[in-house]
């Protein structure tokens, strides 16, 4: 009977973790591709629109033969601190939206990714 307890006990406590994992773990997965084509650079979709307030998480993908950067860290920006993407390689980060519509820029810092298309525009709505 104690070790049937017990049994029950881990079992409750390996629920628990899970739960608690599941809920760390970001919201809803938006894939995004980086790369570079035709002498333009770019991410693709060129618009993501999220509700406000929800979790998210970016999957960006460097399809690309060059490193790419991933953020929106400027005053007034989305707070998506700078992360590199090396080519052939996959990187998550997770995001909680405003409470408030707004639209922010996400971009590639590299000198001339910008300038050669590298940004998208995230909107945040009700
Ligand atoms: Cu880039």
């Amino acid at each position: 009977m104690r070790a049937l307890v017990a049994l029950a006990s881990l079992l409750l406590l390996s629920l628990l973790i899970l739960s608690a994992c599941t809920t760390v773990s970001g919201g809803e997965e938006i894939p995004i591709v980086a790369g570079e084509r035709d002498g333009q650079m770019y991410f693709e979709p060129k618009v993501v629109t999220v509700k406000a307030g929800s979790k998210v998480t970016f999957v960006i993908k460097n399809t690309g033969k060059v490193d790419h950067e991933f953020e929106s860290i400027e005053p007034g920006e989305a707070g998506i601190d700078e992360i590199i993407i090396p080519p052939g390689r996959t990187r998550r980060v997770n995001w909680t939206a405003p409470s408030k519509p707004a639209t922010y820029p996400v971009y590639c810092d590299f000198p001339g990714h910008r300038a050669a298309g590298m940004e998208f525009t995230l909107e945040v709505v009700e």
